[in-house]
């Protein structure tokens, strides 16, 4: 049995809204964008086909406010809501709200959101499905007289984890000589306070692991499917920044093992739609489940352009009852892919955020270049919201050509007005680490201790203004060099070419 979706309200904002509301262009599908007090003229309200306020900036007036978008999906009829990633996408009791309003939550049933949303019931549902995991509880630690058995038995270090975490969220590391009681005590008052729910459980913790995430898709007719892996372990803060695919620790042996285990826990919690499967990769390639991301992820496009595939598409057909488009054998990853997320951020202030207007803005091209972008020029960054400006995505046929072609594009990227990560994506790429695919999640710790990102190159013009004012100095303060003022030339491109003039008649660059 299948429904036609014809119109989709998409509950986000930003490139992410802007992605989805492509699909839905390319899938003939009307798109309804929402938007806040601050986004009235934001890029995905002009791409959408209508547009309806939901609430002032602040996220939970607006962007989270679920009975107002419930009410704007009746209003403007659409039969299906995409929550994208970030707000409500992860949020079961919303995804509720959709199935009790007759309305199709693009993404998992909400049971599902709410088992693996839970990381200890995650944990017991892969041990159920056979996956292997870290060494740890599979039960929660509330029992004070059990901690110090427990541990012992585990290892040490070990991790503890809230059950209501994930993302890196409400960790701990416990190492032999802590004192064991009143760390977990006070993990549990952290978790307690930050979620809720003071439930925690334990792991070994590994101490430079890798993260290899598997995407999966599932139909309603028990079709379940993977595309491969993307590598994440350039991380901050547990922010991905950089992502790529295949991993360079990868082999076909390992990601059909791999795939298997993401596909056997995708069917052992009943998991209908778009996933991804996380694992930690050890130093001896030995892989364990970490969690399950129930929704469409920042990183995506990775797995789209060595695939082929269309996951939001793929999204569509599945909450339409479709089956999917193509079997695990028509799978067939080609090339490499890299994408570096662009933040408002200043990479040389410790990435504080940086908001303001972008006052220019012009983006790459070439061979293999996609970007996935929210903005334009004269675009406001909100304090409110997530500051992520863009997704570089680069595809090549291997590594080598992908870095390069990342390199060439990040160094043609212009965006002023705001601070932007442009200058730490040039930086990984020139780094020892990336360059043999030899990092963990420790990646920028190690590489970058001091923080020192090398800069880009100037660009042509930068350099061109950098003459110039030169040569307004030196002409200002008499002194005599070669490019000293002639009458007739005031022009700081002249003094420019003039100064690199013997090396481009012979020729050089
Ligand atoms: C771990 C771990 C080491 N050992 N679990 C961080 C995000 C959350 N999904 C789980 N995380 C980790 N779990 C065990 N048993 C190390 C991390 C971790 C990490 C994982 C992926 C990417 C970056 C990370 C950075 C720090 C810690």
């Amino acid at each position: 049995m299948t429904t036609p979706i014809t119109k989709i309200l998409v509950a986000n904002r930003g490139e992410i809204a802007i992605r989805v509301i492509r699909a839905c262009r390319d899938a003939k599908i009307t798109s309804v964008a929402i938007y806040s007090g601050c986004d009235d003229t934001a890029y995905h309200v002009r791409l959408a086909d209508e547009a309806y306020w939901v609430g002032p900036a602040p996220s939970r007036d607006s962007y989270l406010n679920q009975r107002r978008i419930i009410e704007v999906a009746k209003i403007s009829g659409a039969q299906a809501i995409h929550p994208g990633y970030g707000f409500l996408a992860e949020n079961a009791a919303f995804a509720k709200l959709c199935e009790d309003s007759g309305i199709i939550f693009i993404g998992p049933k909400s049971e599902t959101i709410a088992l693996l949303g839970d990381k200890l019931e995650a944990r017991r549902t892969a041990i159920k499905a056979g996956l292997p995991v870290v060494p740890g509880t599979d039960f929660d630690i509330t029992d004070m007289s059990q901690v110090k058995q427990n541990a012992q038995e585990i290892g040490f270090p070990i991790l503890v984890k809230a059950a209501a975490g994930g993302g890196g969220k409400g960790m701990r590391v416990v190492r032999a000589d802590d004192p064991l009681e009143e760390s977990i005590a006070s993990a549990v008052r952290e978790a307690g306070s930050a979620f809720g729910d003071g439930r925690v459980y334990f792991e070994r913790y590994l101490e430079r692991p890798r993260h290899v995430e598997i995407q999966i898709l599932a139909d309603m007719h028990g079709n379940a499917i993977h595309l491969g892996e993307r590598e994440c372990s350039v991380q901050r803060r547990h922010q991905k920044v950089i992502e790529e695919s295949p991993s360079p620790i990868m082999t076909e042996e390992l990601r059909s093992r791999m795939g298997k285990a993401a596909v056997d826990i995708v069917k052992e919690s009943g998991y209908i739609g778009a996933g991804t499967v996380e694992f930690l990769v050890d130093q001896d390639r030995s892989f364990y489940f970490l969690e399950v991301n129930t929704r469409l992820q920042v990183e995506h496009p990775v797995t789209e352009m060595v695939t082929g595939i269309d996951i939001v598409r793929e999204q569509f057909r599945i909450a339409e009852g479709q089956e999917l488009s193509f079997r695990q054998e028509d799978v067939r990853p080609y090339g490499h892919a890299i994408e570096c997320r662009i933040y408002a951020e200043d990479p040389h202030q410790d990435f504080m955020p940086s908001t303001g207007t972008i006052t220019e803005y012009r983006e790459p091209a070439g061979p293999g270049i996609r970007i996935d972008s929210g903005v334009l020029s004269g675009s406001e960054i909100p304090i409110y919201y997530d500051p992520i400006i863009a997704k570089l995505v680069i595809w090549g046929r291997t590594r080598e050509e992908a870095m390069e072609r990342t390199l060439r594009a990040v160094m043609e990227y212009r965006i002023s007005g705001v601070h932007t990560t442009l200058d730490f994506a040039c930086a990984v790429m020139r780094s020892r680490g990336f360059i043999l695919g030899d990092y963990a999640t420790d990646f920028i710790d190690r590489e970058f201790p001091k923080r020192d990102f090398v800069c880009r190159d100037a660009t042509v013009e930068e350099r061109a203004a950098i003459a110039a004012i030169l040569y307004e100095h030196l002409s200002r303060h008499k002194v005599t060099t070669t490019m000293a003022r002639t009458p007739q030339d005031d022009s700081g491109w002249k003094a420019y070419h003039r100064a690199r003039g013997v090396r481009r008649l012979n020729g050089g660059r």
